[in-house]
């Protein structure tokens, strides 16, 4: 029997009689996907010290406790009402929000939510193996953390599936624990959660750049005009800021360490003899990264993003940032590949719609690197991180057919094969990084040799506290 208790909740499930009927056939089949598709090798005797949501004000934020991971509770929350919400964009500007789903929007709100939802279980797939090659506690605790979020996460839109989609949103959830990260007949949607994530650099990456795409693209759908959307999405807001802290310290701290090796070599750039990772390799991992995501942002023309915007299914970030919110007769410079030449060209603003969210990403993006950047200017050192073109290495869009250098000049096809692995991470690459990460380290408050130990604990626990423990 599902009760309120064990998950916690601000739905009103207690009384929900149809959500409780739908949530008692899914859960466990989610439990079962956890076990088969979550953290290998963490499920049965060990306990976390994670932070679970119980309610949405602020002292519910703060609620740590140790858990197994498969009875960890997965909640369901809405942000906050807002009172006499209006639909802030779009052809039906200024009209009350929706809390149910209107019938013609139907089909394109339960795509949006599916892919969505489709991305959450999806990167818990890809991590599952980096708890045994991680490099610390510390960091074994929030990559668990992160992990347990997608998994709330999942909840979330199929909490939506389940109360506003009837028969075909319960089949959609099912499909959602189905489909499988890699898998050849049965990928995720989206291909960024196909790719594999095999050691920390491409987790720390991942959710440096891929958890940001996921903050843009919840940032849009947080303007939805369907209001338990809106509130859904601006919870998990607050909980995808955590997991970019994650992944920008993350690279924070492996950038401090490889300076720190950097001198003690007397910068002879013999970073991976004393087993560091170089500067190089880490600039590979972001043009891998960050262009993978910008494809997450979908096509530059996309009559799907000017019906999501004119219907008020999916807004821009910030939407209130905006002086026009109808935008019927503005126009989106863009530049387009024409016969070999790049050309600029008027586009009408609603079918850009998926480029000016890329727009925002690319400067939050580049606030994150402007941060890294400060750690070699501590240490007086000249070198620099960058994000590559966006024509680089895309696989989504009008450049998915062309080659470009991270500086965005032309290649041909040939020397792009010729040259790929000085931009992006090679076979060689990846097998030095497994090989410094054989070896995980469990013992708390100690680091592997290639990242520094963070400057504070987890909630204001010690560095060397022990975050993740066997059972007596
Ligand atoms: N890979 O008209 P277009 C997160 C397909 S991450 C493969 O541009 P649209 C998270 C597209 O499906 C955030 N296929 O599409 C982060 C369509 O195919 P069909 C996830 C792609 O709909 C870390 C066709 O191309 N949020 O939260 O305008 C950890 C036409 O494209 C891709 C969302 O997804 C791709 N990258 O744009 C955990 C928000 N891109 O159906 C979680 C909801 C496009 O014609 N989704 N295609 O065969 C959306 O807003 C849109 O679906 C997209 C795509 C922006 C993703």
């Amino acid at each position: 029997m599902i009760s309120a208790e064990k998950i916690p909740n601000n739905v009103g499930l207690s009384s929900n009689k149809r959500l409780q009927r739908a949530l008692e056939h899914w859960q466990p089949k989610y439990i079962q996907w956890w076990r088969d598709m979550g953290p290998q090798g963490f499920q049965d005797y060990h306990q976390v010290y994670v932070r679970t949501a119980v309610s949405v004000d602020p002292s519910g934020w703060a609620h740590f406790e140790y858990v197994k991971l498969p009875e960890y509770r997965w909640g369901i929350f809405l942000a906050d009402p807002v009172h006499d919400r209006r639909i802030g964009f779009g052809d039906f500007f200024g009209q009350p929000v929706w809390q149910e789903v209107p019938g013609e929007f139907r089909n394109q709100l339960r795509r949006l939510i599916v892919t969505q939802g489709d991305t959450e279980p999806a990167s818990v797939e890809q991590q599952r193996w980096l708890g045994q090659r991680c490099p610390s506690m510390y960091d074994l605790r929030n990559l668990f953390q992160v992990n347990v979020e997608e998994g709330r996460h999942l909840w979330a839109m199929v909490y939506l599936l389940h109360s506003y989609f009837g028969r075909d949103g319960r089949d959609e959830a099912e499909e959602l624990l189905e489909r499988q990260s890699g898998n050849r007949d049965k990928p995720r949607i989206l291909d960024a959660f196909n790719e594999p994530i095999e050691n920390w650099l491409d987790f720390f990456m991942f959710t440096m750049f891929t958890d940001r795409d996921g903050k843009s693209q919840l940032l849009s759908l947080s303007e939805s005009s369907l209001d338990p959307l809106s509130r859904t999405t601006r919870f998990m807001l607050t909980e995808e800021a955590h997991h970019m802290f994650v992944g920008e310290t993350g690279i924070a701290r492996i950038i401090e360490r490889t300076c720190q090796l950097l001198r003690q070599t007397g910068f002879s750039e013999e970073v991976r003899k004393v087993g560091g990772i170089d500067i190089p390799t880490i600039q590979k991992f972001i043009n891998l990264w960050f262009s993978l995501s910008l494809d997450l942002h979908g096509n530059e023309i996309s009559t799907n993003a000017a019906s999501y915007f004119a219907n008020g299914l999916k807004g821009r970030a910030q939407e209130e940032k905006w002086d026009d919110h109808i935008v019927s007769d503005k126009y989106y410079e863009l530049e387009v590949a024409a016969d070999g030449r790049l050309e600029r060209k008027a586009i009408p603003m609603r079918s850009a719609m998926n480029e000016v969210l890329r727009d925002w990403y690319v400067g939050d993006c580049e606030a994150g690197v402007a941060r890294w950047n400060k750690i070699f200017e501590r240490h007086g050192m000249s070198e620099r991180l960058r994000l590559p073109d966006r024509k680089f290495n895309r696989g989504i869009g009008m450049f998915s057919s062309l080659h470009y250098d991270p500086t965005g000049v032309p290649l041909s096809e040939a020397e792009w094969q010729r040259r790929k692995y000085e931009w992006l991470p090679s076979p060689a690459d990846r097998e030095y990084l497994l090989s410094i990460m054989a070896r995980p380290v469990y013992e708390p408050g100690k680091f592997a040799n290639y990242i520094a130990p963070p400057l504070r604990g987890i909630n204001r626990m010690p560095v060397n506290f022990e975050y993740v423990r066997t059972e007596a």
